[in-house]
This record gives structure tokens, C-alpha cells and sequence, in this order.
């Protein structure tokens, strides 16, 4: 496009939006690329896996896959993967999904014994006509591909249970459960978006429930010419307004990252003034140019961020309370 007609567009948007929103969209479209932002302090480990692969000119799905892994392979981490926090009956059951730039998606839920849920969810779409397969029937699919089927709860995780027991209260509260999920997002070096979220969802869950992280639309949506969006917290407040793909859908409206996130959660406002005071939300959107944005209803929520600019740096996001 020549400089003059690109001038001119400018011109004509500049006499409908704020110069300086013009401005930052125009700044923007210089984002370098790669980009690839994770969900709260664990991020920083999985962006260290996706950002081998992006940086040296792999695809986003390939480091979505490899970055979620991380949380899921740590024992450490009681809110994902292998020591993740059981259900209320002592079993530990995992949710997780996948899209990549073509809107190809897959998702396992309630899956039981298997380290690496996302990488079952990655098989699903790739080797099933289906898109989700959940319990017994994603655990047979599993094994029937390769995975190995292993002892999940660890002592650790099982004392913490054990614990719980004593009072059994069921009554999540923002940030202090110790039920963070990863989402993960990434854009490579051909300008493709892909994501994943995995986790082993709300402690002391009931047997059988499942959260939005496994949920298409919910805890994640790619859509390859706008952007994509993850979510982490309450799944159930998140599944009600589908907000990855509400996120994504209000950058296609022309918010940035930022403003769309907020929507998102002032929406969940909007639905529960008095239990959203309680409970925690938090978004985290990437658009097609590489900027990203975050939100969360509470304090505390952090994102991990890998590009070129930024060298593996953890920020906290904004909050509504
Ligand atoms: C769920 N969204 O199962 C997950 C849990 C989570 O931070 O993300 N906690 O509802």
C-alpha cells in the first residue's frame, strides 16, 4: 500500500477514534513476532518450552503443546497435571483443550491416570472426527494411543485431601484454593495463532464436574484472523458468558486485548454483583499483531510473557476489585 493511501486511511480513521487508540493499533502492526503469554507464575516455565520451538521458526501448536506440558509434568504443582488436587472422593481428574490456526480443536475432561492431558487432547483432533472425549472413553482412547496410565495423586496432594476431609467445606475462593490452570497462548513466526489450557480443575471438586478449561469457547478460543483468549478461575462463571470466545469476539469488534479482557469480566459483574466479589476470574488475549492484554476480577492474577522484546517476564494483571 503507498504511504500516501496508508496516510489518508489514517486520516479518516483519526476523525472517528481517540488519536491516541489510532496510534497504538497503527504502533501495534510493528509488533515483533513471536509472541507466546501463559497463565499466572508457572507460565514462565511453560513460555521457556513453547519459546524454543517459536523461536527457532516452529509452528504455535507445537509450543502450546510443549509449554503446557511443563505445569503438567510437575509434580510440584497441585493444580495441573501429575499432583494435581483430587475430586472430593480422592481422584484426581483432568480437563484440557487445544486449537490451533485452522480452528482444528480437541478436549479430553474428567480424564483420569494420564500425565499429559493435553497432548490426548492434541490426539483427539488429530486422529478422531470428534472434538471431545471425556472419563473412561478418553482414558481408553489414551492408552489405546501410547499413553501410560499412572498414579496421579501424591502424597502430597493426597495429605492436602486428607486435610480437607477434616471440615470438607466446598466453597472456592479467589486465589487461595491453589486451583490455577495453565492457558497458554502463541503466535509463531508465520503469524498463526494456536493455544491449550490443561488443568486438574477445581480442588475437592465434585466427582464428575468439569470447568471450563476443557470447554471450546470457554477457556480457550483461536480464531486465526483476530486472535486468541484463555481464561482461569471459577470455570463455572466462565462457561456462563463462553468468555474466551466473547474475548475474542470483542477484538474482532476492534478492542484491543486489554479493553476486550475487561469487557469480558465486567460482564461477569454484570451476571453476579455479589458472588463475583468472591471469586476469581481472570482473562488473558493475544491478537493477530502480537499485542496482549489481561484482566481478572481479584488481585493476584499473573501472566507470563516470551517475545522478542520481552525476555520471560511475569506481569500481574489489572482487577475490577
Ligand atoms: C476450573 N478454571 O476447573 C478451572 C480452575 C482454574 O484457577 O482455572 N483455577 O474451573
Amino acid at each position: 500500500m503507498s504511504t500516501r493511501r496508508k496516510f489518508l486511511q489514517l486520516g479518516t480513521l483519526a476523525s472517528f477514534a481517540p488519536l491516541s487508540k489510532v496510534f497504538a493499533r497503527f504502533k501495534s502492526k510493528l509488533a515483533t513476532k513471536p509472541v507466546v503469554v501463559s497463565t499466572w507464575n508457572f507460565g514462565l516455565g511453560a513460555n521457556l518450552e513453547a519459546w524454543k520451538i517459536l523461536s527457532s521458526g516452529g509452528r504455535s501448536l507445537d509450543a502450546v503443546e510443549a509449554g503446557a506440558r511443563v505445569p503438567e509434568g510437575d509434580a510440584k504443582e497441585s493444580s495441573v497435571g501429575l499432583g494435581g488436587l483430587p475430586d472430593r472422593d480422592g481422584r484426581v481428574t483432568l480437563d484440557a483443550c487445544i486449537m490451533d490456526e485452522f480452528a482444528n480443536c480437541g478436549a479430553v475432561a474428567c480424564l483420569e491416570h494420564i500425565v499429559h492431558p493435553i497432548s490426548v487432547a492434541r490426539k483427539v483432533m488429530e486422529k478422531t472426527p470428534h472434538v471431545f472425549l471425556v472419563g473412561d472413553g478418553a482414558l481408553q482412547f489414551a492408552l489405546d494411543n501410547g499413553f501410560k496410565k499412572e498414579k496421579l495423586l501424591t502424597p502430597a496432594s493426597e495429605k492436602a485431601w486428607k486435610e480437607w476431609l477434616k471440615t470438607a467445606q466446598y466453597k472456592p475462593i479467589a486465589n487461595v484454593e491453589n486451583h490455577d490452570t495453565i492457558g497458554i497462548v502463541a503466535l509463531d513466526g508465520k503469524q498463526n495463532l494456536s493455544g491449550a489450557c490443561t488443568t486438574s480443575g477445581m480442588a475437592y471438586k465434585m466427582r464428575g464436574r468439569v470447568g471450563d478449561s476443557p470447554i471450546i469457547g470457554a477457556a480457550l478460543f483461536v480464531d486465526n484472523e483476530i486472535g486468541a483468549a484463555t481464561s482461569t478461575g471459577v470455570g463455572e462463571e466462565v462457561i456462563r458468558i463462553v468468555g474466551s470466545h466473547l474475548v475474542v469476539e470483542l477484538m474482532r469488534q476492534g478492542n484491543s486485548p486489554q479493553e476486550a479482557c475487561e469487557k469480558a469480566v465486567a460482564r461477569i459483574v454484570k451476571n453476579q454483583p455479589v458472588k463475583s466479589k468472591e471469586i476469581q476470574v481472570g482473562f488473558l488475549a493475544l491478537n493477530k499483531d502480537g499485542e496482549y492484554g489481561a484482566f481478572a476480577l481479584q488481585k493476584g492474577f499473573t501472566y507470563a510473557v516470551r517475545s522478542p522484546e520481552v525476555e520471560n517476564k511475569l506481569f500481574e494483571a489489572k482487577s475490577y476489585y
